[in-house]
């Protein structure tokens, strides 16, 4: 750690307050080069306790970055991870207010759903795909709070990985049922496909970021709870959006979810 725990304080407060009010800043590093990646994710958990004071309820945890087509839309190099709260949540076909957020982006994401509790440090592609129940489709709208999206992979850590809203429906099959390198992705944006993929996209198997994620957790002391929802992180580039969009995601046997941003 190289920041003290006020310069913490106060920092997760900033991050947290630009997220509640839609209000973008400068990317946190410029002002403390020195922080590290214990000091981002200790931000991150400081405004998770926060929005758990204030009466929120875990909804799961995410991985970010996990793709090629991201690292390279946002110039960084390694995954990331945050989590999600209940207030991110849309319901399946419902709409979120733009004016709530930023810059809002999507993207489309393989979620799993655990129904065993998971360990790291060595958790392997096979142990989540065995402690998996079943898989679903799932639009990620991302809303970084750095102005124009630009970051570093701590400033994003901090800000909680850009998480501002998401959904998940469509058809849940068995994780273990599905071929999920395979498994065909289109995003559509008013009916138009915007972006195209597969689930190999995703750091070669979707599963292989949820094993990040746990053994991410294990580093620090913690474990995947048994029925936890996880977004394996976007198998495309974002895709930009703005009042008036809706935004459709087809994944293969696994049906659609959509929203509408207003
Ligand atoms: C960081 C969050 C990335 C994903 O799925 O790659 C993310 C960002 O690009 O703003 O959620
Ligand atoms: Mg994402």
């Amino acid at each position: 750690m190289a920041l003290s725990s006020k310069i913490l304080d106060k920092l997760a407060k900033h991050l947290h307050a630009c997220q509640r009010e839609a209000r973008d800043t400068p990317k946190i590093t410029d002002d403390h080069p020195e922080m590290d990646f214990d000091d981002a994710y200790a931000i991150q958990d400081r405004i998770l306790a926060a929005k758990l004071k204030g009466g929120a309820h875990m909804a799961g945890y995410k991985a970010g970055l996990t793709s090629h087509a991201k690292m390279k839309q946002m110039g960084v190099t390694d995954p990331v991870f945050g989590f999600l709260v209940d207030e991110f949540t849309v319901a399946d076909g419902g709409e979120v207010k733009v004016s709530d957020l930023i810059h809002p982006k999507v993207e489309p994401e393989i979620c799993f759903v655990t129904r065993d509790e998971l360990k790291g440090p060595g958790c392997s592609i096979a142990n989540v795909l065995a402690a998996s129940d079943v898989v679903l489709p799932g639009i990620e709208v991302i809303d970084s709070r750095y102005r124009d999206f630009k970051f570093d992979l701590k400033s994003v850590v901090a800000d909680n990985t850009s998480a501002s809203r998401f959904v998940v429906g469509g058809h849940a099959v068995d994780a273990r049922s599905v071929d999920l390198r395979t498994t065909g992705i289109v995003l559509e944006k008013n009916g138009v496909p915007v972006a195209l993929g597969a689930g190999a996209a995703v750091l070669g198997h979707p599963a292989a970021a949820v094993a990040m994620l746990v053994n991410h957790l294990g580093r620090r002391g913690k474990t995947l709870p048994a029925g936890s929802l996880v977004l394996s992180g976007g198998a495309t580039e974002a895709v930009a959006v703005q009042a008036g969009d809706h935004v459709c995601l087809r994944m293969q046997g696994m049906g659609s979810v959509s929203l509408r941003f207003v």
